[in-house]
């Protein structure tokens, strides 16, 4: 009945074998959690509830069960380009995004949704944002944007599509909506903004032009100091693997003007 697609199949599983993944693998740093429990709070967020009637809120009971701290200058904010930032964040080695906060680990690219009046998951069909703004999976990201953002500190960092349709920073979205407002002034050194096009991709955004420029406007407004740059090497460079042959990823350019400066000699 809805337009999106149903409850991940086993989703339980899938979250309560993740959230162990999580505190006894991936970042035991987080301490002891009781998964078992978490299940029991984000479950209870949305069942036996309308699936257009779940608010932020509901997931506070889950966020407090889940919370850890964010270390200092890992924070690692992003727009289209979630597959990117999976590797570069390398599961919490290099970078923390929301993703590889144990908040967000025990959800990423998963759907689900309840029905009113049943304690069943809905596995055929679930709200899109279009139909309804307070969806159980949008209501949650919301709730774990706001944490997330609260709570990092340091040097804050942006990384942006710069071959986005429609712009690198969407000036409606998670960024914009959530996280930005609850940035906490006094904790935050700086913002580095990252804006890597897509290998043979257009070349839309860039820092001090268009969506970009909106974003570093508002920040400065703000009071933080901001800096940007166009094609950040260590990113470039994680494209490219998928790409070895294109100018773009030939590692020192004087190499390839001495080779030609050869050829030509030749
Ligand atoms: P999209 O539309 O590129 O990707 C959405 C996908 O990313 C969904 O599969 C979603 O899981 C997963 N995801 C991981 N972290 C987030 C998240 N944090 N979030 C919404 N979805 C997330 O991403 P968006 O919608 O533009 O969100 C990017 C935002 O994430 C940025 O604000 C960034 O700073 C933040 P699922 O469960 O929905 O299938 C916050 C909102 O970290």
């Amino acid at each position: 009945k809805w337009k999106g697609e149903g409850t991940t199949q086993n989703l339980e599983s899938i979250f309560i074998g993740r959230c162990y993944d999580y505190i006894r693998i991936v970042n035991p740093a987080v301490g002891e959690k009781n998964c078992l429990e978490l299940w029991e709070a984000f479950r209870n967020a949305f069942i036996n509830k309308h699936p257009c009637n779940i608010l932020p809120k509901d997931y506070e009971l889950f966020i407090k069960l889940a919370f850890h701290t964010i270390p200092a200058n890992k924070s690692l904010f992003w727009e289209n380009n979630q597959l990117l930032v999976k590797s570069f964040t390398s599961g919490a080695r290099r970078y923390m995004s929301l993703s590889d906060a144990l908040f967000g680990f025990v959800a990423d690219f998963l759907i689900w949704c309840g029905q009113a009046n049943s304690t069943g998951l809905d596995y055929e069909s679930c709200p899109t944002m279009e139909e309804c703004e307070n969806n159980a999976v949008d209501s949650f990201w919301r709730m774990a944007s706001i944490t997330y953002a609260q709570h990092s500190s340091g040097v804050i960092h942006v990384l942006l599509n710069g071959s986005a349709e429609g712009g690198a920073y969407p000036v409606k979205g998670f960024f914009a909506d959530y996280e930005i407002p609850n940035l906490q002034k006094d904790k935050i050194s700086k913002i580095v903004i990252w804006v890597v096009d897509d290998i043979q991709g257009p070349d839309r955004d860039s820092c001090g032009k268009n969506t970009v420029k909106i974003l570093e406007d508002r920040l400065k407004a703000l009071g933080y100091d901001v800096t940007c740059t166009d094609n950040y090497k260590p990113v470039l460079f994680l494209l490219c693997v998928d790409y070895p042959d294109d100018s773009n990823c030939i590692l020192s350019s004087r190499d390839t003007d001495c080779l030609k400066i050869w050829e030509s000699l030749k």
